[in-house]
């Protein structure tokens, strides 16, 4: 596969962009490899600047539901273009965006837009601090809400992929009311609040962790959490900045029936824009400057064109869709149990809704530890075998794999034999080392 044009550009891009990205993960240092450089993405392929097409499975890491360049999306920004790019002052769109997650989400009543993801776990957090007049907050190993300080803790995504899980440049003092529990263990956050009584202002989690690799809540565990922050007073935030909208309209929290005080969103609601946004009841949103004491800004929250295409994205998901990526979802992820049953590679995959990791490891992956004892040299070999292939996946371990509405039945199946033959040569490759 010719990838020269790539290769100068990120040899450009180098000169002046730190490791050659404007985010760590996309630089393929994880995988090896020089990153492809896109020039265009229509439906659910994407194309690199030496002309190379991919069936694209990372949806430009979750926003891109509906598949790159939808129509309607287009369409939608194409037509707000001319009316301006942003106001710095109120726009009717933005309260249509609020309104519209506001009914998908039973529990959230009043929204803050900002301008990613980072910015809304940050600020849930701000006020999960503001309501109780507590310090201390809890996250979970392996999860990720974005860079802010005091979250870069054992943090998933790019941080673990990287191996500085917790960040340099964090001052000790940032981060020593940020406490740690495991993922699945209810008695990890029992012994917390034991430990820190009436200290504890919020728990955040990712209802459905995808910055592990996709890790699912087990049974009841989310429930416990509900009732274990309420039986404390502290409140419960649900970073939904992946699961919003795509595991159902109404996210983790309608899936598993779990209601969060505060659900942190962004990606999908942007449609590929800037986006991401903080809600709740309006009582605690009442906290939130400038009805109350708890200060949050941004020049570009709200911002039409964002709004324009999260608008446009939302408004396409439907029942049927969301049935059609799951069904497709399962009919790909059934096809590389059997192929890695087949080829005897130790294998486990985690999947739900239209997300899924494929987990080099023999063993079940129910947290953090589980997802680090995973073998992310095979990964690495998977990923660029299925590039070479056609097929592109996250270029880390710990990420999740997307299907879209874009994807058809026929691109399933050409992306199994992409897999059955990636895996194939890794097979072949530890055969070879045994004999
Ligand atoms: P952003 O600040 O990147 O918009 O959102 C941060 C964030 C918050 N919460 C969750 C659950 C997230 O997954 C993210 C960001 N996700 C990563 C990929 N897992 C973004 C990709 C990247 O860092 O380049």
């Amino acid at each position: 596969m010719n990838t020269s044009n790539s290769e100068k550009l990120f040899r450009r891009a180098k000169n002046v962009l730190v490791g050659g990205v404007n985010s760590p993960v996309r630089s393929f240092a994880a995988v090896g490899g020089s990153p492809l450089f896109i020039s265009r993405a229509e439906g659910s392929y994407v194309y690199d600047v030496d002309g190379n097409r991919f069936t694209d499975y990372v949806a430009s890491w979750g926003p891109l539901i509906l598949g790159h360049s939808h129509p309607s999306v287009i369409s939608a920004v194409e037509k707000r273009l001319p009316l301006g790019t942003s106001y710095g002052a109120p726009c009717e769109l933005e309260t249509d965006l609020a309104a519209l997650i506001a009914r998908s989400f039973p529990s959230i009543e009043k929204v803050r837009l900002t301008n990613s993801g980072t910015e809304a776990t940050m600020s849930a957090i701000r006020l999960a601090r503001a309501v109780t007049a507590r310090e201390y907050i809890v996250k979970f190993e392996g999860c990720y809400h974005g860079h802010s300080d005091f979250l870069l803790v054992k943090s998933g995504s790019g941080a673990t992929t990287f191996g500085n899980p917790s960040s340099a440049g964090v001052p000790k003092s940032f981060v020593n009311r940020t406490l740690l529990a495991r993922y699945n263990d209810i008695d990890s956050i029992k012994k917390l609040f034991a430990k820190y009584p009436q200290k504890i202002a919020g728990v955040i989690i990712e209802p459905v962790a995808g910055n592990m690799g996709v890790v699912t809540p087990e049974k009841n565990f989310l429930k416990q959490l509900r009732s274990t922050c309420r039986k404390h007073g502290a409140v419960l935030i649900f970073d939904e900045v992946i699961t919003g909208f795509r595991l159902a309209r109404g996210g983790a929290q309608a899936l598993f029936g779990v209601t969060p005080d505060i659900t942190c969103l962004g990606k999908i609601i942007g449609g590929g824009l800037p986006v991401g946004a903080y809600g709740a009841s309006g009582e605690i949103m009442g906290m939130v400057s400038p009805e109350g004491p708890m200060y949050q800004a941004g020049t570009l929250s709200g911002n039409p064109l964002a709004m324009a295409a999260g608008l446009a994205t939302i408004k396409e998901l439907n029942a049927r869709t969301y049935r059609r990526m799951e069904n497709l979802t399962n009919i790909l992820v059934s096809g590389i149990r059997e192929i890695v049953a087949e080829l005897g590679i130790a294998v486990t995959v985690n999947s739900v809704g239209s997300m899924f990791t494929v987990f080099f490891t023999a063993e079940r992956v129910t947290d953090y530890a589980g997802a680090l004892g995973c073998n992310t040299e095979k990964y690495a070999k998977f990923f660029r075998n299925l590039l070479q292939n056609g097929v592109m996946f996250p270029p880390s371990q710990f990420e999740s794999v997307f299907v879209s509405a874009a994807h058809t039945k026929k691109q399933i199946d050409q992306t199994l034999q992409a897999i059955r033959a990636s895996l194939l040569e890794i097979s072949q490759g530890e055969k070879n080392q045994k004999s």
